[in-house]
């Protein structure tokens, strides 16, 4: 793998690996993942005083674990419940670059067991939200970045702490772990077709 720039530490535990996933395939495995699990845009209730409403964002997941959403909440479930069949397994190239990237700054022996697929199109955002339904917490996630360069949002641990924008690029990979696993974090509106894919330790 090219190693184009050295990590950019943001801030406490989240790191930008700028272009280290520039070379993955992408689309060699999208086809066959999302045949098997269809992208969907789930439907989040959950949060208190919200309505219901559809993510803008479509989504799927492959791995033993995926993240899943309905009016009873978030979860991870082994069983895609739209097809009812097992998720698709990560690619081993996606698992390679997820543990590298997590090895690269730090943190050995990444071993996702759960990757959620984040299709973007013009005009879809995902909102301020924390990561928290991971089992184990202790582990990093790492987010790869392909296609259209989005303003990801970073806050505090806090919803209402202060939020800076940083630009992601295609092949950007993201980081974070420790004292940074709970913040606060979402996508302004995208303007053309992204893709991103998060790596967690779920189980
Ligand atoms: C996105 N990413 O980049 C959405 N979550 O499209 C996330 O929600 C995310 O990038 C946890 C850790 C890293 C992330
Ligand atoms: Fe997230």
């Amino acid at each position: 793998m090219l190693f184009v720039d050295p990590p950019l530490q943001l801030k406490p535990d989240v790191w930008i690996l700028r272009g280290f996933a520039r070379s993955l395939a992408l689309a060699s495995h999208l086809d066959s993942l999302l045949a098997q699990a269809p992208l969907r845009h789930l439907t989040v209730s959950a949060l208190a005083g919200k309505k219901p409403a559809q993510m803008s964002v479509g989504m799927s997941n492959c791995g033993a674990l995926g993240w899943t959403s309905d009016a009873t909440g978030y979860r991870y479930v082994a069983v895609d419940p739209l097809t009812r069949h097992p998720w698709p397994a990560i690619p081993l190239e996606w698992r390679d670059v997820a543990s590298q990237a997590a090895q690269s700054v730090g943190w050995s022996a990444f071993d996702p067991d759960a990757c959620l697929i984040n299709h973007y199109i013009a005009g879809a955002s995902m909102g301020l939200h924390q990561d928290r339904d991971e089992a184990d917490q202790s582990q990093p996630i790492v987010s790869v970045s392909k296609g259209a360069s989005c303003k990801f949002m970073i806050g505090g641990l806090k919803r209402s702490d202060p939020v800076r924008s940083t630009q992601l690029h295609d092949g950007d990979v993201v980081v974070w772990g420790g004292q940074a696993r709970r913040m606060f974090h979402g996508v302004r509106q995208m303007g053309a077709e992204r893709w991103n894919l998060t790596f967690r330790k779920a189980g």
